[in-house]
């Protein structure tokens, strides 16, 4: 779960009565709103409802396995208590809590990895930080000072304070030079040697790949990558933005993600009141409820071998030596699945909401299209050592949107084998 939460809540995407275009933790910038008007937020800001061990149930329900939250996002508000700046919400708001240690613990309690995200080269709140050009003169910014002086120290102090972190999730490197991007990544590994760092921090630093928004690779991505995405149109809450994405839309793009090798991160904006918008919290509940019995499909999965195609009944997921049939648009009348270039034998298959039913598999031809109970043929075709194999379905999808089979196979697929 991605978590865009910051003074940008209060406003929630309104200035001055007027409804602003854009992602609503943008909107100091494109209002170049001045800091000494934007700060005053910080007065304003109370979120008396938060509640650390709902956000991390939501997400646990979810089927999620990590956190990454804005810890200081580009507005350069710390959402924690820092001692290199008293621009943070225990210093400068009536809540005077630390946010960020109380999720530490629910995470804790509940199993998940804590990530923080922090806008390492983008800061709006101090001189030296980069892009805010109507407080500061550009021609007298001084970075060096600004990564001294708060993005070296804030982030000691995230991966001092709050046990092991997942991930330091950096974004917008923009003209950062080099050696901060590598001062970043040593600084990181001198504190927490086995905090991962996304590739956002510049310069192809990083242990695994964010993907630009929302985009999702057409084909398979060997390396590890990850999707940030929004289950609206912003990250940081907007009171005007209802285009959620349904369970079902989502749960298809997990499954894309999962079957070309990525994580699927994403993300809730919480409000100023510290309460993830009902809307979002039911539709992750509904995700979770289709985890709960498909889960195995999703966990643990590497890019499936069968890369090129786009089916037209849904996706595969895979591991090794388990196929995941995703079906999504269930085929014609005759119920069938058609996998004619596999080069592994099937040994077992079964539905994931049915683990203890096997779905009988024959050596044969095709089975009948006249209707009947699931089954999975296979014929070894010696000349191209193939096994032309065939799902038949059941009458109806069993967890809608999506039904899992799983098909056990003797061997390993190769990355590339046709499917
Ligand atoms: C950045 C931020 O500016 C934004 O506020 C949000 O935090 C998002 C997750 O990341 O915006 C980006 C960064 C990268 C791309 C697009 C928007 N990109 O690569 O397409």
């Amino acid at each position: 779960m991605f978590i865009h939460w910051g003074l940008y809540a209060v406003p929630a995407g309104m200035w001055k009565g007027e409804a602003v275009h854009g992602f609503g933790e943008w909107l100091m910038f494109r209002k170049r709103i001045p800091l000494a008007e934007y700060g005053k937020l910080a007065g304003q800001f109370n979120p008396a409802d938060f509640n650390a061990d709902e956000w991390v149930k939501i997400a646990r329900d979810a089927g999620m396995k990590y956190i990454v939250i804005t810890a200081k996002h580009h507005d350069g508000f710390a959402m924690f208590k820092s001692e290199c700046s008293d621009y943070n919400i225990y210093d400068a708001t009536p809540f005077k809590r630390d946010p960020m240690k109380e999720l530490a613990e629910a995470c804790g309690k509940y199993g998940l990895k804590l990530c923080f995200y922090y806008s390492q080269a983008q800061d709006w709140a101090h001189p030296g930080g980069l892009n805010n050009t109507w407080d500061y003169d550009p021609a007298e910014k001084d970075f060096e000072k600004y990564y001294n002086e708060k993005c070296a120290p804030q982030i000691r102090e995230l991966l001092t304070n709050y046990g092991p972190i997942g991930i330091l999730w950096c974004d917008t490197p923009g003209v950062m030079e080099k050696k901060y991007a590598k001062a970043i990544v040593e600084l990181v590994r001198s504190l927490q040697p086995d905090c991962l760092i996304n590739t956002r921090v510049g310069h192809e630093y990083g242990d695994y790949t964010s993907m630009s928004d929302n985009a999702i690779p057409r084909f398979a991505y060997k390396k590890p990558w990850e999707t940030p995405a929004t289950l609206n149109d912003t990250w940081g809450f907007k009171t005007g933005d209802r285009k959620w994405k349904t369970a079902s839309e989502l749960i298809r793009l997990l499954v894309d993600i999962n079957g070309k090798g990525g994580n699927y991160l994403l993300n809730v904006g919480p409000d100023a009141k510290g309460v993830i918008p009902a809307e979002s919290a039911g539709i992750l509940r509904q995700v979770g409820e289709w985890m709960k019995i498909n889960g195995d499909s999703i966990y643990g999965t590497v890019a499936s071998p069968e890369d090129p195609y786009m089916n037209n009944w849904g996706n595969i997921t895979y591991k090794p030596g388990k196929l995941y049939l995703h079906v999504y648009k269930w085929p014609d009348e005759a119920r069938m699945i058609y996998l004619m270039h596999m080069r592994a034998e099937v040994t077992k298959a079964y539905f994931l909401a049915q683990p203890d039913k096997e779905i009988p598999v024959f050596e044969g031809m095709r089975p009948s299209t006249d209707g009947g109970e699931p089954v999975v043929t296979q014929r070894y075709v010696p000349g191209n050592t193939t096994y032309w194999t065939m799902v038949r379905l059941p009458e109806k999808p069993i967890t809608d949107p999506d039904t899992v089979i799983c098909l056990e196979l003797d061997r390993e697929m190769e990355f590339g084998e046709l499917i």
